[in-house]
């Protein structure tokens, strides 16, 4: 297999809690995604990234992992995963697990060892100290409140940069780090195809010192890693790194470091936040700051790293209703957001229900919430007396159960999701929007995902192609140029609903222009005789000298 054979791929992200329940206990599971790989393989994706599978009680929906050689009994058994991986890989579709090594869970046997006392051998597996008058720092949890807790047994603290249930590994500790590359190497055993790497920007951190992310141990332990595990297996990777700049980005994967395969950047993700007051802080987006960080991303990794492209996960509110609109023009917008996406370098990914335009939750309150990081700020907020209006506004636009909700596979009591009670309410607009819908309109944005994917396959340009952006001050048009050999790609995309007027700063000769994909019928035929643009259209031209 080509060493970068992942650079032509798509990737599908699956949050298995809520994608298909096949037993009627409202939760999603194994078996219900062996039911929908046909439906995968439809739509034309490589590889899935799994959120995690493995044991968990289940405080950050199996982010707090109790056994990484179990699966959740709730999601099936080890021979269900079996057949996952051999049921997938008989439509060429490969695994990617993610892989959870900041920290375990409480309820994992190495915490239980480790808060026994302080001379047990799993001690200093967890990071532990001792104080005095309260916590050892400030540090706060990203889930409200300190990141440390006091635990009685021993009288010492132990550190969670993340729930109370999810106690940090101690990764300078080399027994710890040798036991996880033995995990990784019984998965990759196994035959899954790679890793999703969770929050990994963070295993090199110095505590006493108030370091986080970027350690000064960070890349030595992620080429250790490489050498011990990746570099025996055609693997993919991609790190969850928050934290990671343009410049950083290639640290972890130019070329020769032998690191990771791509890294998630945030800086767009963010955009939407007052600077530094955090993710509930709203903010318009300006379309012109968007198009700068996509495009630092794009040229700075030009032939020394490689991107991976995404507007969703988990974690993130439906980017249609986020920076599309998701009411009367869900669909053109859909597509819009879609195509500017899937023609940059790197490798796209989406996120469950994306390719049917599934849309943010509004819930009236909080208690049809169930995400430990917007229940917990929902009482931080309430406490210091934040109107209950306000909480929720921010919650409805960026609580991470927006991403959450049950997938709408057709018109069925709860969208077919299940035929119990799901463990969240699915969105009641599932009657319009879902799966079966989707798939009787060869119009729908599943099909036009479907194009997308099939062009990264067909044209090289989309590979190797050198990116430049145009128009970089216009407020609602992004459009950019990708070049390559005798080719020039150009995109044009209208992120608003009005009618801007495009003036392409060059004259191209596109006497040769074909159009390869377009979100309304009857777009202009050619680059020059583009006039003003329809709301949130979108065209893509292929130039031949
Ligand atoms: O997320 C890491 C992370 O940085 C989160 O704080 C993220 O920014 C936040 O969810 C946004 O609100 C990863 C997982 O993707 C997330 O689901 C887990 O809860 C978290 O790690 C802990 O494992
Ligand atoms: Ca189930």
């Amino acid at each position: 297999m080509e060493k970068t054979w992942w650079q032509k791929s798509t990737i599908y992200q699956i949050y298995p809690r809520s994608f298909n329940d096949s037993n009627g206990d409202g939760i999603g599971d194994l078996q219900g995604i062996i039911e929908k790989l046909d439906y995968l393989e439809l739509l034309g994706i490589d590889i899935i990234w799994l959120s995690p599978v493995y044991q968990s009680p289940n405080d950050d929906n199996g982010y707090d992992i109790s056994n990484y050689y179990e699966i959740m009994p709730e999601f099936g058994t080890m021979e269900d995963m079996e057949t996952l991986i051999e049921e997938a890989k008989k439509r060429n579709i490969h695994i990617m697990m993610d892989l959870v090594i900041n920290h375990t869970s409480d309820e994992h046997h190495w915490f239980e060892e480790s808060r026994k006392s302080k001379d047990n051998p799993y001690r200093d597996y967890y990071v532990w100290r001792g104080s005095e008058n309260g916590p050892p720092s400030d540090i706060q949890s990203v889930f409200s409140g300190s990141a440390w807790e006091w635990d009685e047994q021993t009288g010492e603290y132990y550190f969670h940069l993340f729930s109370k249930k999810q106690p940090d590994l101690n990764l300078h500790n080399p027994e710890v780090r040798e036991r996880l590359y033995t995990m990784m190497n019984y998965w990759l055993d196994k035959g899954v195809s790679g890793f999703r790497m969770d929050v990994i920007d963070l295993i090199g951190k110095e505590i006493d010192q108030k370091v986080l992310t970027d350690g000064p141990k960070l890349h030595d332990y992620l080429r250790e890693m490489n050498e011990n595990v990746l570099s025996h297996y055609p693997t993919i990777t991609v790190g969850e790194t928050p934290s990671a700049t343009p410049e950083t980005a290639q640290l972890y994967t130019g070329k020769d470091r032998n690191e990771l395969d791509m890294v998630f950047t945030f800086q767009h993700m963010s955009l939407d936040e007052r600077a530094g007051e955090g993710k509930w802080a709203l903010k318009e987006l300006d379309l012109v700051e968007l198009k700068q960080v996509l495009s630092k991303w794009q040229t700075s990794l030009f032939q020394k790293g490689w991107n991976s492209l995404y507007w969703n996960n988990h974690d993130q509110p439906r980017i249609v209703s986020r920076w599309g609109n998701d009411q009367e023009y869900r669909d053109e917008s859909a597509k819009m957001l879609a195509t500017v996406l899937h023609m940059m370098q790197g490798t796209p990914f989406i996120y469950q229900g994306e390719e049917i335009g599934m849309t943010n939750i509004e819930f009236d309150n909080i208690t049809h919430y169930r995400d430990i990081e917007t229940i917990n700020y929902f009482h931080e907020k309430k406490s210091e007396g934040v109107p209950e209006e306000e909480i929720m506004e921010s919650i409805r636009t960026k609580g991470r159960d927006n991403a959450r909700t049950p997938f709408q596979w057709n018109d069925d009591a709860h969208g077919g999701f299940t035929e119990g009670t799901p463990w969240m309410e699915v969105n009641s607009n599932f009657i319009e929007i879902n799966a079966e819908q989707a798939i009787k309109n060869q119009n729908s944005i599943f099909f036009y995902y479907q194009k997308l994917i099939a062009l990264r396959k067909r044209l090289d340009i989309l590979l190797y192609g050198e990116y430049e952006l145009l128009l970089g001050d216009h407020p609602e048009i992004m459009a950019y140029t990708r070049k390559w050999a005798d080719q020039t790609l150009l995109v044009v995309a209208n992120f608003y609903g009005g009618n801007p007027v495009v003036h392409l700063p060059e004259k191209m000769d596109d006497s040769h222009a074909e159009i390869i994909i377009s979100n309304y019928s009857n777009p202009s035929e050619k680059p020059s005789e583009l006039g003003h643009l329809r709301p949130y259209e979108t065209i893509v031209y292929l130039i031949e000298k």
